[in-house]
């Protein structure tokens, strides 16, 4: 074990569960521990060593050669999204989202600025799951879309132009965690969980969190008009969430059932539990006019708490171990599986049952698990090669175990078969992992994905702070072996990967696009037409400076302002050349952007200060770029 690991599980025993009473608190079988215990093939240091140099293997790619997979990384708290190549694992690009970007200007554009909205005051996030749209469970290349735990937010990534294009904030919720997408029969709901309980009002006045007035809510939002369109109160909290393959269920795993609001409190029940919803009966809820609304949200507020349901029939629960984490749905429709965390075990959840559960016709709802294969210590996620095999992170042992579904299942119906297939140690602490395509019914079982949390001595020492270690695994083969290193900076939690044919990004900005067409119908209003038109237009104390930019020019290489002026600088980049983008910087005025090949873009500020100001080109662009400048002259008042 690592000194990290042992590290977790001192606090793990400081807070009363030992690494044995975590074996010792699930009825495991002799023979379940027997099959942890098996393990499986490790790749030597030197094996991987010598696949990763060898240059005809499988990960690398040469000059000039494009990686086979798309990955989309969450940012983590630096509050974007990077787009990497798989299996390279290099990063082509950053999407900023709900964080500054001083490279395009994303936080003080003006187009950024309506996308951001209200929550622009803020400009941090927190993103950990991000996930692309689908159409008949099939990426579809349209969105992604990433949740934002800081502030309680959904973003919205057009995957055409690769920049976040609405966002939305969640009422009567605090901290959207959880997100995954409806997959059937296409994405109409992006399903995400308020994880904290709150109460409502919460006005200050009242404050007491374990009172009928205290809860949290699952919510939809519609994915075209990225508005909520629903939420349902629940009972505990709410962790991660998946949806299924029939657009009818989402399910969400609840590791405090106790509504506790300390550690221990949270680890009390030895089990807490698994909430699927049904999406057909909220809707007729809504229509039958069985809701209410908080606050000042007009959102229809759904009853899904177990006593209160009464005939809408929205929820139910399913009792899993123990503080659960993943939810994860297998690319062939059959189970939800969630991860124990605080149980080694994972509990399988036949959505093939689900019908007869909310029909009301299984004596029990546990009656709806047909298998809880031990695993290890510490399971959080789990990801599928469309072979009918599961990997689970195992957090606490720092590895992935792999294990066949179909034969957890046997094992759970008293067959004697090892479901267990190997145990790949992976450096260090695990969190969720990824197989290419997995969320999708065309899981293809290629290349895994784990995102270590500590990389301790995987790099070189950078001081008190690490990076992550996001390891890749090649899959293809009956054995998992390790072939990649790859440092992240604070901090995905997870990643999502789609064939490099299923996303489209267009090459040059198209002029009629959504993302400025307000800036366009602005230059309008004042007769600019902003592919031709250089111009200054002063209405009172605000100035209007339109030009476009060619390389190596801008269209205007001097304006003159007053001091106290507002000014709003429009440029229209009209190079009509794939990779050819400007940029527009005022030195010493915080003033910058970029602006792309047929893209118009805005900025608005109060120049400080008096005198000359150059402004720059800041994208090369062009032998000339250097020379690629003007000036701007800000008159005393
Ligand atoms: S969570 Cu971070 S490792 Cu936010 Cu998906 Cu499990
Ligand atoms: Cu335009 Cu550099
Ligand atoms: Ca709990």
């Amino acid at each position: 074990m690592s000194d990290k690991a042992k590290g977790n599980t001192e606090v793990l025993e400081k807070s009363g569960l030992s690494r044995r009473g975590f074996l010792g608190a699930t009825a495991a079988t002799g023979a379940a521990v027997a099959a942890t215990a098996l393990g499986g093939a490790v790749m030597s240091r030197e094996t991987w060593a010598a696949a990763v140099k060898n240059p005809q293997s499988k990960i690398h790619v040469g000059p000039g050669e494009l990686d086979t997979y798309y990955g989309f990384w969450s940012g983590g708290h630096q509050g974007e999204v990077r787009v990497m190549g798989v299996p390279s694992m290099r990063e082509i690009i950053r999407i900023p989202v709900f964080n500054l970007d001083p490279a395009t200007g994303y936080g003080l554009t003006n187009e950024s600025k309506r996308v951001l909205g209200d929550g622009g005051k803020w400009m941090i996030g927190d993103c950990h799951h991000p996930h692309l749209s689908l159409t008949d469970g099939k990426h579809d290349g349209k969105y992604l879309f990433i949740n934002d735990k800081a502030c309680s937010r959904v973003a919205r990534i057009r995957l055409d132009i690769m920049m976040t294009d609405k966002i939305v904030t969640v009422p009567n919720a605090q901290a959207v965690h959880g997100l995954r997408l409806q997959k059937v029969p296409y994405t109409k709901y992006v399903f995400c969980n308020a994880e904290f309980i709150i109460p409502h009002p919460n006005d200050g006045l009242n404050i007491a969190l374990d009172s009928e007035d205290s809860f949290t809510v699952f919510n939809a939002i519609d994915a075209e008009s990225m508005e909520v369109a629903f939420q349902v109160i629940v009972d505990g909290n709410l962790d991660n969430c998946d949806a299924d393959y029939t657009g009818k269920y989402a399910a969400s795993t609840c590791y405090n059932s106790e509504k506790a609001l300390d550690l221990g409190g949270s680890m009390r029940n030895e089990r807490d539990w698994v909430v699927v919803f049904n999406i057909p009966a909220i809707e007729k809820a809504i229509k039958d006019g069985k809701f209410v609304t908080l606050g000042d949200s007009k959102v229809p507020v759904v009853e899904g708490r177990k006593a209160k349901i009464g005939d809408t029939n929205t929820t139910r629960y399913i009792p899993v171990p123990k503080n659960p984490h993943g939810c994860n749905m297998s690319p062939d429709g059959k189970y939800f599986i969630a991860a124990g965390k605080l149980s080694p075990t994972c509990t399988i959840i036949s959505t093939a049952l689900l019908d007869e559960l909310f029909a009301g016709k299984l004596k029990d709802e546990r009656d709806v698990v047909v298998g809880e294969p031990e695993l290890g210590l510490g399971p959080l996620h789990t990801t599928f090669d469309g072979r009918g095999n599961a990997y689970t992170t195992l957090f606490i042992d720092s590895q992935v175990v792999k294990w066949n579904i179909d034969e957890a299942v046997r094992f759970y119906n008293g067959e004697k078969v090892n479901y267990i297939k190997q145990k790949l140690d992976v450096h260090y602490q695990p969190g969720h992992n990824h197989a290419t395509l997995t969320e999708s019914s065309e899981a293809d079982g290629q290349w895994l994905v784990v995102l270590s949390k500590f990389s301790k001595d995987r790099f070189l020492p950078v001081g008190p702070l690490h990076p992550e270690n996001d390891q890749l695994i090649d899959i293809s083969g009956d054995e998992m072996k390790l072939v990649h290193d790859g440092p992240a900076y604070a901090e995905p939690h997870d990643c999502t990967m789609a064939r490099r044919d299923q996303i489209r990004p267009k090459k040059i900005w198209d002029r009629n696009d959504p993302y400025f067409a307000e800036t366009v119908k602005l230059a309008e209003k004042d007769g600019i037409n902003l592919e031709t038109d250089n111009r200054i237009i002063r209405d009172g104390n605000k100035v209007r400076i339109y030009m476009v930019s060619m390389a190596p020019s801008y269209g205007i290489n001097e304006f003159t302002v007053k001091q106290g002026d507002e000014v709003t600088i429009t440029i229209t980049n009209i190079d009509k050349i794939e990779d050819l983008t400007h940029g527009f910087c005022i030195v010493n005025q915080g003033v910058t952007m970029a602006i792309g090949p047929q893209q118009t873009s805005s900025i608005t500020f109060k120049p400080e200060g008096v005198g000359v100001f150059w402004y720059y080109c800041n994208f090369f662009c062009h032998a000339l770029h250097m020379e690629m400048n003007g000036r701007m002259i800000v008159e005393p008042a």
